[in-house]
């Protein structure tokens, strides 16, 4: 087998991350539906029961969609997802990270906190599962489903205090990011940068939900034209420099990683560091609480490491201090 293969599902954001990513870079790829058929085909190579799972064609498995994204990165140079300037090679990191991880907070909470959003999800679901099962057989699963996921918002830190904040920030993200949009056809100008793919999985996801789908297309247009672009993202031009970006892409970034994302991670960092079972923390003058979300905790070492690789960057230190960014990076 020359290609490689993703074991994926449509309604997996960090899935449809990887599979978009292998679209623009023109990586051969085929995509395998994660479901009973091919159940044990994934259980040969999946160290973990996630998804997306990718084998190449020399048969080595890899699961996590960044470093998924960061290994093929090596090995296929052109297109590049990196844009050749500092600060916007950093930045667009950053949106990456915040797309992952507090973008699937948008996502998980929309699709399973009401009645609709669960009974869509879950009959896709029951339906990739089980394709040749009759209705009724579906509806039984939707059901199982249905009962499965309504009880685990709190897995992305969803409840009754922060349930109206996630929903806001996405409501606030929305129109932000259809602002920039509207400018660029890419977070990073003329083409996707790795920021593209890490926040698309997620609001793609959400779009394809009822709820998310009637908040994304009742009021943003050029948001909704890059979900559809970044099925199958083609490089319309270059990267441009963050002084044509600033102005419509800072306001995102402050609004969204300044003031909720960066002291969030970092409240959650120091829970873990302290061994609590809860915490709490002030985002915009309202208090948000939840338990520890482990992984998150390593992915924002991850993300301190790539950015004291640059660290000396003047440009960029002025504009993580602007934008409320830089102290929680500094740690
Ligand atoms: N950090 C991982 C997250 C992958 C992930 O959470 N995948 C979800 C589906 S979107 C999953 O497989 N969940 C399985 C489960 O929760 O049992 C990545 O970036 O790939």
């Amino acid at each position: 087998m020359d290609q490689y293969r993703i074991f994926g599902a449509e309604l997996s954001p960090y899935s449809v991350k990887v599979r978009s990513y292998f679209r623009y870079k023109g990586i051969p790829h085929q995509w395998i539906v994660r479901n009973a058929d091919s159940a044990a085909e994934y259980q040969k190579y999946a160290k973990i029961p996630i998804i997306p799972l990718v084998v190449g064609p020399d048969d080595e498995a890899m699961q996590d969609s960044t470093p998924i994204i960061e290994a093929l990165e090596a090995n296929f140079l052109v297109p590049s997802i990196y844009p050749a300037d500092t600060t916007c090679q950093f930045l667009s990191a950053l949106i990456e990270e915040f797309g992952d991880e507090w973008g699937n907070k948008w996502m998980f909470h929309l699709r399973w906190a009401r009645d609709e959003d669960c009974a869509s999800a879950g009959g896709r679901i029951a339906a990739m599962n089980a394709p040749k099962n009759d209705e009724a057989a579906r509806l039984a699963i939707r059901e199982q489903v249905m009962e499965h996921m309504r009880g685990r918002v709190h897995f992305v830190g969803s409840n009754e205090v922060t349930a109206p904040q996630i929903e806001q920030s996405f409501r606030d993200a929305i129109p932000l990011l259809d602002a920039h949009l509207k400018k660029f056809p890419y977070l990073f100008g003329y083409r996707p940068a790795f920021a593209d793919f890490g926040l698309w999985g997620q609001v793609y996801c959400a779009w394809t939900d009822p709820t998310g789908s009637a908040w994304i297309e009742g009021q943003a247009p050029h948001l909704l034209d890059w979900i559809h672009r970044m099925l199958r993202p083609v490089a319309e031009g270059e990267f441009v420099d963050w002084t044509q970006l600033h102005e419509t892409l800072a306001p995102f970034i402050s609004s969204q990683i300044g003031d909720l994302f960066m002291p969030w991670t970092l409240a959650n960092a120091t829970c873990m560091t302290e061994g609590k079972d809860a915490f709490s923390v002030q985002l915009n003058g309202e208090t948000w609480s939840q338990g520890p979300q482990k992984y998150h905790a390593k992915s924002l070492q991850v993300l301190r490491e790539k950015y004291h690789a640059v660290a000396g960057e003047k440009k960029l230190t002025e504009v993580l201090a602007a934008t409320g960014c830089l102290a929680g990076l500094q740690g």
